[in-house]
C-alpha cells in the first residue's frame, strides 16, 4: 500500500521524540495519549467495569438523561474519541441525525463503533487527531445543517489547563453558530473515592500504567523491567487532579534504542503519566464562557458526581 510506510514510520518517529524529550525532564512524565495502544484500549475497557471506577457508568446515565432533553434539530453528529460507541447509542435513538461521524486515531475503535453504531445514522468515520478530524467533519456539512459535537467521558480532564483552554477555544472556532457542544466533566468528590478509581485493588489500573513502558519496550526496543517499576496515584488538591505515575524501585538505567537515549532513574524517582483533572459544578459555565461558548445547562449523575454539559456555538 503506496504511503503506509511513511506514516508507519513517522508514528514511531513521533513516539520516540515524545519519549525522549518526556524523559529528559527533570520531573520525567510520558504524554497520556500513548497509553492507548491494542492493549492499553483493551485495559481502559476493563478499568470500565471497575466497581471502584463510576465514571463511565455515570458517564452513561448522563448521557441517557440528556438524551431525552435535548431537542431533535442537529443533523450531524459527530463524536471526539468514540471508543466502544456503546455510550453514544441513546443519543442517536434519540436524536436520530442523518449523519454520525466518530473522530478516533484508532482504527480498530473505528470499526467497533461502527459495528455498535453503524445502524443509527449513515455512518462516516474519520481516522484523525481531533482537531483535524473535527475540521474534516465541519467541512463536509451542508449549509445550514446544524452540528452537534460529543465529547464524552470527562477525557477534557487529561488535558492540563492551558491546553485544556486552548483546545475548547479552537473547538469553538471549528463550530458556527448554531452548532453545540456536549462535553462531561468528573467532578471533585471524597479523595478516598477518587484514589481508589485510580488505584483499584485488582491492579488492572495498574497494569494500563505499567503498559506504557512495555509498549516503549515492544516499538521501541526498549529494555524496561516492569517489575522495577510500582504503579502510583496521588490527588494534588491544589490542581485539582489525579496524578498517575511509575515509581523506580532501583537506582536503574534503561536503553531505549529507537529514542538513541539511555534514561537513568533512582529508586523512588517517578515517571508521570497521567494527570485526570476534577472539577467544581461552578467552574464549567466559566470555562464555556472562556473558550466563548454560551453554557445551557448540565446534566449530574445522583450517585456518581460527574456532570455532561451542553455548550452552545
Ligand atoms: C480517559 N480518561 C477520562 C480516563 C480518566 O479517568 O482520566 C483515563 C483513565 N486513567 C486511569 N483510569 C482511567
Amino acid at each position: 500500500m503506496p504511503g503506509a510506510q511513511p506514516v508507519a514510520a513517522s508514528a514511531a518517529a513521533r513516539f520516540a521524540a515524545a519519549v525522549y524529550a518526556g524523559l529528559s525532564k527533570p520531573q520525567k512524565e510520558l504524554p497520556c495519549e500513548y497509553l492507548y495502544d491494542e492493549l492499553g484500549s483493551a485495559l481502559f475497557e476493563a478499568i470500565t467495569m471497575l466497581p471502584e471506577y463510576g465514571l463511565t457508568r455515570a458517564d452513561c446515565r448522563a448521557v441517557a438523561k440528556l438524551a431525552r432533553d435535548i431537542s431533535p434539530s442537529y443533523a450531524r453528529i459527530v463524536e471526539l474519541g468514540s471508543g466502544s460507541g456503546k455510550k453514544t447509542r441513546p443519543i442517536l435513538e434519540a436524536l436520530r441525525p442523518s449523519v454520525y461521524t466518530p473522530i478516533d486515531v484508532s482504527p480498530a475503535a473505528l470499526a467497533r463503533c461502527g459495528a455498535e453504531l453503524g445502524a443509527y445514522a449513515k455512518f462516516q468515520p474519520i481516522c484523525a487527531r481531533y482537531l483535524d478530524g473535527l475540521c474534516q467533519a465541519a467541512m463536509r456539512r451542508a449549509p445550514g445543517e446544524r452540528l452537534l459535537l460529543l465529547f464524552l467521558g470527562s477525557t477534557i480532564g487529561n488535558f492540563d489547563p492551558s491546553a485544556r483552554a486552548e483546545f475548547l477555544a479552537q473547538l469553538r472556532g471549528l463550530l458556527s453558530p448554531g452548532d453545540a457542544l456536549v462535553i462531561g466533566f468528573d467532578l471533585i468528590k471524597p479523595v478516598r473515592a477518587m484514589l481508589a478509581a485510580y488505584d483499584d485493588p485488582t491492579g488492572v489500573t495498574a497494569a494500563f500504567n505499567l503498559n506504557l513502558l512495555a509498549r516503549i519496550n515492544r516499538e521501541l526496543g526498549a529494555a524496561f523491567k516492569l517489575r522495577n517499576f510500582q504503579h502510583r496515584a496521588r490527588y494534588n488538591r491544589a490542581e485539582q487532579r489525579i496524578e498517575m505515575h511509575l515509581r523506580s524501585r532501583a537506582d536503574q538505567s534503561v536503553e531505549i534504542p529507537a529514542a538513541g537515549f539511555t534514561c537513568f532513574l533512582r529508586r523512588g524517582e517517578t515517571i508521570w503519566t497521567e494527570s485526570s483533572h476534577k472539577f467544581h459544578p461552578r467552574q464549567i459555565p466559566k470555562m464555556a464562557r472562556a473558550a466563548g461558548f454560551v453554557h445551557d445547562r448540565m446534566w449530574v449523575d445522583d450517585c456518581w458526581p460527574l456532570a455532561e454539559s451542553l455548550w452552545l456555538a
